[in-house]
């Protein structure tokens, strides 16, 4: 299968047509892209045949792994019965209903408040984009129009449109699109490797943290304040867990000043922190939650938003049209896929897998590159995972920016048979859930060894 593909015309016809997101278009193509031809399992190939583990999933999404017939004979089905139909004019598809019930089912109630609605997108970004637009409504049709602002985090991903690229916190991203758009604001993230003081302790950094909220909402007027929102745990910005006492402050603020929580969980929902919404795990109650990827395992596009009854109730009951959607939302093919998918997940129990024994193991093992002398701390959170590359072990002092010293891992890492992510020198993984121990062990051999790669060309080069 490998062979029948011709990878320099690949890249030649990819240099001169595709331009790829996140991409030095120039760079690209001087080096010619990995051209990746098939999955299976936690396993990618690409066109010259070498075969690589992927400990990111695709892009924190192929949660079930590679190859799963299942997935394709739903599409497949579904294709062949109704492959498209809007759910604009009062009409509906089967699967876009059922999956609407089955999220509602999976999602957890908090206290009174009960996730019972879903809105339809195709990505994270645009689920976003719907966040703003239900949040601007709610506060719109309570008489508080002058609830504008909404809060969100340094550091923070929240998607790559106008209004997704503002709620992040990507000084690159802001600088080239004249971002954010009005009335969106940014507080530090609960990073304790870079943040905490000398001496302060886990706990005590994450409610100073998340105490730069409550800063933040009075320095903007608590009256003009929509919504805050947060990821879990930080995803793209480099696996940033927060300490255990982050979000139950968060909480406590929020609620004293009646704004709007948005949990954006597209990475971290469906299993991959051992829940099927991430909040369960941290035991918040937010009124909006965001989720793509691993609703589809990442085998078609689908995003949307779980609605909590605060908002939902609101909107339906005093919003006449919300003027807001898109041509897919509800897509027949991708929720028939979803359903599946969540079929899949719950017939092989993975956020149980996640939460329980396997969880644990692959914390374990992930924390034991910690003992590396280029790691000053490796944390796992469920199945995402993050280490530091450092300069100096025992002073945590970092490696110059302009180094690359993560680009270096990273290209041995793909050279080694494992991929890796690095943001700037954090590496980061979020592997496929259906992992074996064995696959585990696989994995972080082949991150060790690359580890003692990058050592040593960060010898020899003098970076050191
Ligand atoms: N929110 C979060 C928390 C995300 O992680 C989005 C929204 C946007 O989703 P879409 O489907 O519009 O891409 C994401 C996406 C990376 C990386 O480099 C991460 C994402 C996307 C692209 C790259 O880690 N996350």
């Amino acid at each position: 299968m490998n062979s029948k593909v011709d990878t320099r015309r690949i890249q030649q016809l990819d240099s001169e047509h595709f331009l790829h997101p996140f991409t030095d278009f120039k760079d690209l193509a001087s080096r010619g892209s990995r051209v990746i031809v098939r999955g299976e399992g936690i396993h990618v190939w690409d066109s010259e045949g070498r075969r690589m583990l992927d400990a990111m999933s695709g892009l924190w999404c192929v949660n079930v792994g590679y190859g799963r017939r299942e997935l394709a004979d739903a599409a497949h089905a579904q294709m062949m019965t109704l492959p498209f139909y809007n759910s604009f004019f009062q009409t509906t598809n089967v699967p876009a209903t059922l999956l609407a019930a089955k999220l509602a089912a999976l999602a957890p109630p908090v206290g009174e408040r009960r996730f019972d609605h879903v809105f339809y997108s195709s990505s994270g970004s645009e689920s976003n984009d719907s966040n703003v637009r239900m949040v601007r409504r709610y506060w719109d049709l309570l008489g508080q129009p002058q609830r504008k602002v909404i809060i969100s985090r340094r550091n923070a991903y929240h998607g790559s449109t106008m209004a997704g690229a503002s709620l992040g916190g990507m000084s690159g991203m802001h600088a080239q699109g004249d971002l954010p758009i009005p009335n969106i604001e940014h507080i530090e993230q609960p990073y304790f490797f870079e943040l905490a003081r000398d001496g302060e302790t886990r706990d005590e950094f994450g409610v100073r943290a998340a105490r730069w909220l409550e800063a933040k909402i009075l320095a903007v007027g608590a009256d003009k304040v929509a919504a805050f929102i947060a990821e879990p745990v930080q995803g793209a910005g480099g696996v940033i867990i927060p300490p255990d006492t982050y979000w139950p402050e968060i909480q406590r603020i929020v609620d004293r000043y009646g704004i709007l929580l948005i949990s954006d969980e597209v990475i971290c929902a469906f299993g991959r922190l051992g829940h099927w919404f991430a909040y369960e795990k941290f035991g918040y109650k937010p009124d909006l939650v965001t989720f793509a990827k691993a609703v589809t395992s990442g085998y078609v596009p689908l995003g949307g938003v779980m609605v909590g009854d605060r908002v939902a109730q609101v909107l339906i009951d005093k919003g006449g049209e919300f003027n807001h959607g898109y041509t897919y939302s509800g897509h027949p093919v991708a929720c028939a896929v979803a359903l599946e998918n969540i079929a899949i997940m719950e017939r092989e129990q993975l956020p149980e897998q996640v939460r329980g024994e396997i969880g644990r193991y692959f914390g374990r093992r992930f924390a034991e590159l910690g003992e590396h002398p280029l790691v000053a701390s490796a944390e796992a959170c469920g199945f995402v995972a993050g280490l530091i590359l450092v300069r100096d072990k025992k002073n945590k002092t970092l490696f110059d920016e302009n180094a690359g010293v993560g680009m270096i891992c990273r290209t041995h890492c793909f050279n080694n048979g494992v991929i890796m992510r690095a943001v700037g020198d954090r590496m980061i993984i979020a592997p496929p859930l259906v992992m074996t121990t064995g696959e585990i062990d696989e994995m972080i051999g082949l991150i060790r060894q690359a580890l003692d790669l990058t050592l040593k060309d960060v010898q020899t080069q003098g970076l050191a």
